[in-house]
């Protein structure tokens, strides 16, 4: 019991400090059970990032220096830069060196999108063309801020199809030492928070007048176009009839984020996620976009985030984008939202199905569709009826008929002051591309040969 003041400063400082997250604190029940006069359990107080750290000046120089011998420099901001709110340093390097900025999933969005230096996000599932992809390959330094480097957005870690190391110099900036050479050798570590670490590194390249390296000026600068052109054809995607099409649901949700900033978008996994990460131009996460990790990614997610993240953060309009698979796991966030009195939106891309898993069983299982498709006892399709659910626990339902619907539906659901849960009968098709390479796919297809040759 004596220990527990300092157990919980220790728990607040590690989820504060460093890398900010969960920490968790395993408390016995004899323990809980004792009695104490302590009104409160922690006393220090602890603030977010408190580890703010960077490399010593000698080494920032030496950065600096290397940094100045590439030509075609990219910037990779990772989760970390979320984490480090190091977004207006990453667009600041980004300026002085005339670098474009590709992210993982979860530093999508901490360079704002639309900025003509954006080029998407890369991996496996990453943006569509795979033009992130293309330019790290492109690339003959990557300055990557804040990233583990994990499987999806490194496809698999298999050479050629996101990085290639063999070609391109890595310049690594995390504040975590046991990143270090994890699964790529690095040409310089820089241990550090990534705000003050970039901060520095931006005040050595000011002082250095000829910084800007000219051949940076446009060797991206088709990519971007080609991102450009995608975009806007995306933006014009057919709607679909009685299902309506799931990129026609996600450019939607676009125009209504483009339209009203202070809508927030909570993602689950499947289309919402994948589809999302793959289309959405973000400008300024963690306000107005939350995803589950990127490989890990938990379904069942965003019922529940939406929830928490209304609490925390009442004035954003909150719309958690959620699979009916994800919702019928996690369907109890709604009653807590209805108990509570949280509005929240919940948009169901309703497909009858698993569908993400289903088509990796059409594409890799020749059709062969086991336990994906919700169906009952024969082989109509099977689910809940969303609406009548959320109208019966005291939350307002909306089921949209056709796509011309649905922008004004959600919309009034924003305003309703209560819960709600939309139903968005979905296409299954398209699937979201695999833009990159995931080794999964070798392992369905009977070709695990080829990924141990490659690596
Ligand atoms: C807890 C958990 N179980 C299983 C999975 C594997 N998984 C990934 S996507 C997916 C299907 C999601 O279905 P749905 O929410 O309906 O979204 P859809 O793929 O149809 O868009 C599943 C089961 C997971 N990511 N997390
Ligand atoms: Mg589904």
């Amino acid at each position: 019991m004596e220990n527990i003041e300092r157990i919980m400063d220790r728990a607040f400082s590690i989820a504060l400090g460093g890398r900010p997250g969960v920490s968790l604190v395993d408390v016995p029940m004899d323990i809980f059970a004792l009695k104490t006069d302590k009104h409160s359990l922690y006393t220090t107080r602890h603030s977010l990032n408190e580890a703010r750290f960077a490399p010593d000046h000698e080494t920032i120089e030496r950065a600096v220096d290397f940094i100045l011998k590439h030509k075609k420099i990219l910037i990779l901001a990772g989760g970390g830069v979320r984490l480090s709110e190091a977004g207006r340093e990453i667009a600041d390097l980004s300026e002085a060196l005339n670098a474009p900025v590709v992210s993982t999933m979860g530093g999508k969005g901490t360079f704002p999108e639309h900025n003509e230096r954006a080029l998407g996000f890369l991996g496996g599932w990453g943006g569509n063309p795979p033009y992130a992809n293309r330019a790290s390959l492109e690339s003959d330094l990557i300055i990557a801020v804040g990233t583990r480097f994990g499987e999806v957005n490194s496809s698999s870690w298999i050479e050629g199809y996101t990085f290639d190391f063999s070609k391109t110099h890595l310049l690594r900036i995390d504040i975590d030492e046991k990143e270090r050479s994890k699964d790529y050798p690095e040409d310089m570590f820089l241990q550090g928070d990534a705000k003050t670490t970039l901060s520095e590194i931006i005040a050595e390249l000011k002082k250095r007048s000829a910084a800007r390296p000219a051949a940076n000026s446009s060797w991206y600068s088709e990519l971007r176009k080609g991102l450009d052109d995608y975009y806007r054809d995306f933006m014009n995607c057919e709607m679909g009839s009685d299902k309506i099409k799931p990129n026609y649901v996600i450019r939607v949700l676009q125009e209504l984020m483009d339209e009203d900033r202070s809508i927030s978008l909570i993602t689950d996994v499947g289309w919402s996620k994948n589809g999302i990460a793959q289309y959405f131009r973000i400008d300024d996460p963690p306000l107005n976009f939350i995803t589950p990790p990127g490989g890990l990614a938990t379904m069942g997610f965003a019922p529940g985030a939406a929830v928490g993240f209304k609490i925390g953060a009442p004035d954003r309009k909150v719309i958690a984008v959620v699979g009916d698979g994800g919702f019928s796991s996690a369907i109890s966030a709604l009653f807590t939202a209805v108990q509570y009195s949280i509005p929240v939106v919940f948009l169901v891309m309703n497909n009858w199905s698993f569908g993400t898993i289903q088509g990796l069983q059409r594409s890799y299982f020749d059709r062969k569709f086991i336990g994906t498709a919700f169906t009952g006892s024969g082989t109509d399709l099977y689910n809940p009826d969303f609406v009548k659910i959320a109208e019966a626990s005291g939350a307002l339902g909306f089921d949209v008929k056709n796509g011309s619907e649905l922008k004004a539906t959600v919309r009034k659901a924003l305003n309703g002051g209560r819960p709600a849960v939309i139903n968005v009968p979905t296409d299954l098709e398209p699937d979201v591309p695999i833009t990159g390479h995931w080794s999964i796919t070798d392992i369905y297809a009977g070709n695990v040969k080829y990924m141990f040759d490659r690596r």
